[in-house]
Parts: structure tokens; C-alpha cells; sequence
């Protein structure tokens, strides 16, 4: 994963994001939809590797953070749409860089410094 995006064109990240997205979803349940165990395998395998710092405990309700703020129509999954507003959500909030919710609240409330101390 690492160099992505360096001589890559953004439909061609898209695709990529897309593509690990494809991968996840499909191997349980709904093949457009990522359950929980598929999206922590997700997020372990490409984003945050494995919570060193944190308990077994701690770093589950941290998942579970993570996990209720993407699934944003709370229906238990989440879906392609959920991932990608997580990403641009995620990748602000990397780059420290404002943005707003639709709600008109700072995303740093849904995403907490501690989660990213604690997974890194
Ligand atoms: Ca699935
Ligand atoms: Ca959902």
C-alpha cells in the first residue's frame, strides 16, 4: 500500500480503495456491505495494524467507536458510501486539515485523538 497515489492517478487510488473495499465486504454476509469482523480485519490489514498499546478490551470498545461513527444509518453495517465519508472524515482529520459534519460539528468529536494515539 505504501507509495499509493505517488504516480497513480485519483481514479486509480479510487479504484484501489475500492478494490480493498470489494475484498472485505465479500467474504461474509452482504457482498456490498461490511460487517464488523470484516471491516476490523479491514482496518487491521491496511490502516491501523494491530493496537499495541491498548487492551484486548480497550481496543475493542475503541473499535466499536469507530465502527458506530461510520455507520451512519446505524443499520450494522457499513456500507461503500459509509467507508469513503469515513476516509475523507479520517483523511482530515490526518492531515489536520477543518472539515465540517453535515451536522455542522467539527469531526474531531467523532473521531478522538486517543484513537489515533492508542493505533498508532
Ligand atoms: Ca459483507
Ligand atoms: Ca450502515
Amino acid at each position: 500500500m505504501s507509495g499509493c497515489c505517488v504516480k497513480k492517478s485519483i481514479p486509480e487510488c479510487l479504484e484501489e480503495l475500492k478494490n480493498i473495499f470489494s475484498e472485505h465486504a465479500g467474504r461474509e454476509g452482504d457482498p456490498q456491505k461490511l460487517n464488523k469482523n470484516e471491516l476490523k480485519t479491514l482496518l487491521e490489514a491496511h490502516m491501523f495494524g494491530k493496537c499495541k498499546e491498548a487492551t484486548e478490551e480497550e481496543a475493542k470498545k475503541m473499535f466499536d467507536g469507530w465502527f458506530n461513527t461510520m455507520d451512519e444509518n446505524q443499520d450494522g453495517e457499513v456500507d461503500f458510501y459509509e467507508y469513503m465519508v469515513f476516509l475523507a472524515a479520517f483523511s482530515c482529520f490526518c492531515f489536520g486539515i477543518d472539515c465540517e459534519t453535515k451536522k455542522g460539528q467539527r469531526q474531531e468529536k467523532d473521531v478522538p485523538l486517543t484513537h489515533s494515539r492508542l493505533w498508532h
